[in-house]
């Protein structure tokens, strides 16, 4: 063996670790949410970053999520349709029927996983990258994903359509809803309790795509 090549295999003996030290610290809890995106948006690596996740994926103009019921014995239907305005905004246009909710009001909001599953649990909490209180959206202090109550009419339908600058589809993860799932619940959002509003199961979902 040279010189040369048993430095080569010191470099090693020092370099596995080191790269097995970073892949254990690269994603904190507060990036877990990221770890979705990367399945989509295979831009950056995730793994090589000590700072915020400042890592980007690429912008679209259109996205939706198709809303199904994470319950056999309770149909909700629906669809969630996400445009990028030119002033820079998303517009949310929802469309929820929710039969055996008929004439009531059910919370909706963005959860943040982009995994239905387990009875919508897979999703984990409401998206909430700016680690503020949950509370009705444009108050003091709401989740990203806090979008609220929908009101049910007697065919048990509804729709709301919102604007925001809190959005992006793709972006940074500050704001990225892409990968994000829309849950809608079968309570309704009392806007104050933490960190849930006390909503309910969760009897619908869709990823956004
Ligand atoms: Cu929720």
């Amino acid at each position: 063996m040279t010189f040369s090549s048993s430095k080569q295999l010191m470099a090693a003996f020092i370099a596995v670790p080191v790269l097995l030290f970073c892949s254990s610290c690269g994603n904190q809890s507060g990036e877990s949410a990221d770890k979705d995106t990367a399945a989509t948006a295979p831009v950056t690596d995730m793994h090589t970053g000590h700072g915020p996740d400042t890592s980007s994926v690429p912008l679209v103009k259109h996205a939706e999520a198709a809303l199904t019921g994470t319950y056999p014995d309770t149909s909700v239907t629906g669809i969630a349709k996400f445009d990028a305005l030119d002033n820079g905004k998303v517009k949310l246009e929802l469309e929820i029927t929710v039969p055996a909710k008929a004439g009531k009001s059910v919370a909706v909001h963005l959860h943040e996983h982009g995994d239905c599953g387990d009875n919508g649990k897979a999703s984990h909490g409401h998206w909430n990258p700016t680690n503020a209180q949950h509370g009705k959206w444009g108050s003091a202090s709401f989740h990203s994903g806090d979008i609220g109550n929908v009101e049910l009419d007697k065919s048990g339908k509804g729709t709301i359509t919102l604007e925001t600058d809190l959005w992006t589809l793709g972006g940074t993860a500050a704001k990225n809803i892409l990968a994000k799932a829309l849950i809608v619940h079968g309570g309704v959002d009392d806007y104050t309790t933490q960190p849930t509003g006390n909503a309910g199961s969760r009897i619908g979902c869709g990823v956004i795509q």
